[in-house]
């Protein structure tokens, strides 16, 4: 392996550079020439001042998190980071890319930092289920204070050059180039008292005034519920203004090896590896090359028609949508424009961001209005034989070369794609509701799917900034396949004596945002309902029949108020145990454990079938569905990973102690003592 580390002799100046592709992470091997490139700069008289850049696109973005599971080889980051605080002459950071987490430390470490505009510096170790390792923690609340450094460590967002310069993480953000600009601010620096970032006194901020440490706990209470990283975070900001600085990082080391310890760090480690390895397709040709598309066609105007167009208007790329009647086509792009200037009230976006994207939009009643898209999405009705229709009539006058894609949630994609003169250009993209806000990107691939047209539908949920997990066909992908097997349970459950909330609280307290009910009511109850209410032959029937169609109605499953916070109705519950009493189940008590058990248990199981019939090319893509598209909770690493935490034995045994079906390859996974993921 040749050096990732190099040095240039500027005169006076030593320039150390790492060139580590693709991201410089801070693997043995650069921990090593920095030490080297400090050394020589200490062992020189006629070097004054060092400078640290990086080749490639980025200054180091990290520890290498490869080697978190490996053998500790030295010298370890933090002695990097003091080797070169320490160091004699100035040290400037020179900044491009992302300097991330260690490499933000290293940054820290040194004696000034610049960066060019589009920089962006950050510590998104909770995001990996750690805190800063190397001092960060430490030395960050030293430079910037308390309260400019909490959302730093403890939310793991980076913020802009321009942020670390208002907040003094910068010294100075520069617009030539970066080489020169750094060799000229080293000049600048020689003979000049040094300052190090960990002998400046205790920032008082977060002494004077604690109540920024509750304030941002509640602020983020939502977000940070369940994740054990950001509490460890909170303390180590804390501990940097209440210690000296050898004690503080003592208290940074422990906590960071109690969470490094811990499952919920190898589950979000394991995230992390889980949504790269998705975006990769097994068995692609090494040529294929995806193609350009540059207008895409929309058909359906609705909620899913409406939100899937916003994806592409907001990445720039122009759009066509289709409706049958100039009403349905006037109240969607309406409710699209309505949403844009809502995100643009919350500031999130500039007004004429607004009228960009909504220049790109051009609605139409005709079909041959589609004829020159790349890429035409069907969004109707979930019915085979009106998906089929669109078909045929896209297939007519849409251009030969152009991919067709159907956003079913559930449909058999090759039977979709057989009234079509070219299969090979078929496929699913199922996008999730909301779709222009939820990240998850199904895309199915047809038995006859060209491996340029998967290609380009992965390289274009990059461009949109979906996640993407190729699914085969099967009913309902790999994330609808297994939630009815959890709804299945649910059903069974309330029809055995469980109450529904407590099914709900289950979940919740699991970590999802939601339960099952409460997510029947923010769908809507109705959605597949055979609309006659005098056919009431199950709960659901019974509730539609009464109105309670879920939050749109004000009241479904629970009661609302104004808010989205439903109370239990005595009467849903009422006919629960009418249906209940019905089905001679009896009636029990049931515990949070079984229930947690039976809803989840068969899902990995699915997930297990999933896996065998190759339905999902690999465990973690299961995962990345399953966080992505459902709230399953991060921080256990996806059904498949949390199974193996369980431990498969432990599974299986408790589906079958719940008489639940346990798939062949689940049983001999569990009895050779494998995993299912990696
Ligand atoms: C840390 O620093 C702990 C310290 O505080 C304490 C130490 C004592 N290591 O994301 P991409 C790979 S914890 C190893 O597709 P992008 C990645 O797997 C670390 N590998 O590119 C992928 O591989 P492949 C704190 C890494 O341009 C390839 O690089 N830092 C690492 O969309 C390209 O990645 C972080 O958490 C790594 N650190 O985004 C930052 N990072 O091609 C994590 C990436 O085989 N990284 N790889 O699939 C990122 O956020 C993004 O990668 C980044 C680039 C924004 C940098």
């Amino acid at each position: 392996m040749t050096d990732p580390i190099r040095t240039e002799r500027h005169d006076d100046v030593l320039v150390i550079i790492s060139d580590n592709p693709p991201v410089n992470a801070l693997g043995a091997a650069v921990r090593q020439g920095l030490e080297r490139g400090i050394k020589e700069a200490e062992a020189n008289s006629g070097i004054k001042a060092v400078v640290i850049r990086c080749d490639g696109r980025t200054f180091f973005a990290g520890a290498d998190i490869t080697e978190f599971t490996k053998p500790p080889v030295q010298p370890m980051l933090p002695e990097v980071c003091d080797l070169i605080e320490a160091c004699s002459k100035p040290v400037i950071a020179a900044i491009h890319g992302t300097a991330l987490g260690g490499g933000c430390e290293v940054a820290l470490a040194c004696h000034y930092r610049i960066a060019v505009p589009s920089a962006k510096l950050g510590l998104p170790e909770v995001k990996l289920g750690l805190i800063p390792g190397a001092a960060g923690t430490q030395r960050l609340p030293r430079l910037v204070g308390a309260e400019a450094a909490l959302p730093l460590v403890a939310s793991g967002d980076p913020i802009s050059a321009k942020r670390a310069k208002v907040i003094g993480l910068l010294d100075a953000v520069v617009e030539g180039d970066l080489v020169e600009e750094a060799i000229r601010f080293a000049r600048g620096r020689i003979g000049k008292p040094i300052p190090r970032t960990s002998e400046l006194a205790n920032n008082r901020d977060g002494i004077t005034n604690p109540a920024i440490f509750d304030d941002f706990r509640q602020a983020n209470a939502r977000k940070l519920r369940g994740f054990e990283a950001p509490n460890a975070a909170i303390e180590a900001v804390k501990a940097a203004g209440e210690l000296p600085y050898a004690q503080g990082v003592q208290r940074e080391r422990e906590l960071f090896m109690q969470l490094m310890m811990g499952t919920q760090s190898a589950a979000m480690r394991h995230y992390f590896f889980a949504e790269r390895a998705a975006n990769k397709i097994d068995n692609l040709p090494a040529d294929t090359q995806p193609l350009p598309i540059r207008k895409v066609g929309i058909v359906g105007a609705g909620t899913m028609g409406g939100g899937i167009s916003m994806n592409f208007l907001s990445a720039g790329i122009p759009v066509t949508v289709l409706e049958m009647e100039d009403s349905a086509l006037e109240r969607g792009t309406g409710i699209i424009r309505k949403n844009y200037e809502s995100t643009a009230k919350k500031g999130r976006i500039t007004a004429e961001q607004v009228e960009q994207a909504m220049s790109l939009l051009t609605p139409t009643l005709e079909y041959i209005d589609l004829a020159d898209c790349d890429l035409v999405i069907e969004a109707v009705y979930e019915n085979m034989g009106v998906k089929q229709d669109v078909f045929r009539e896209l297939d007519k006058v849409v251009k030969d070369d152009a991919i067709l894609a159907s956003n079913t949630s559930y449909l058999d994609i090759n039977e979709i794609a057989a009234v079509t003169s070219r299969p090979e250009q078929v496929l699913g993209l199922h996008f999730f509701s909301p779709a222009n806000v939820m990240r998850l990107l199904e895309v199915v691939r047809g038995d006859r799917t060209r491996p340029d047209v998967l290609a380009t539908a992965m390289a274009l949920a990059k461009k949109i900034g979906k996640v993407a997990v190729v699914s085969g066909v099967c009913h309902g992908f790999i994330g609808n396949r297994m939630l009815a097997k959890r709804q299945e349970q649910a059903n069974a459950l309330i029809m055995e004596g469980a109450k529904y909330w407590e099914i709900d609280e289950v979940m919740v307290e699991f970590g999802f945002p939601m339960g099952p009910f409460q997510m029947a009511d923010l769908a809507g109850i109705d959605i597949g309902w055979h609309r006659d209410p005098a056919r009431v032959e199950t709960v659901r029937d019974a509730l539609c029949a009464a109105g309670r169609l879920g939050q749109k109605a004000g009241k479904g499953f629970y009661d609302y108020g104004d808010g989205r916070q439903g109370t239990p109705s005595e009467e849903v519950q009422e006919i629960i145990t009418r249906f209940s009493a019905q089905s001679g189940k009896g009636s029990r008590d049931i515990a949070a454990e079984e229930i947690r058990e039976r809803l989840l248990y068969p899902m990995v199981n699915e997930g297990a079938l999933i896996l065998d019939e190759g339905i999902a090319q690999r465990a973690s893509d299961i995962d990345v569905v399953w966080i992505n598209g459902y709230g399953w909770p991060l921080y256990t690493g996806g059904p498949m990973f949390w199974a193996d935490t369980v431990g498969l034995a432990k599974v299986v045994e408790g589906l079958e102690q719940h008489g639940l079906p346990v798939s062949g390859y689940l049983r001999q996974k569990a009895e050779a003592g494998e995993r299912l993921t990696r």
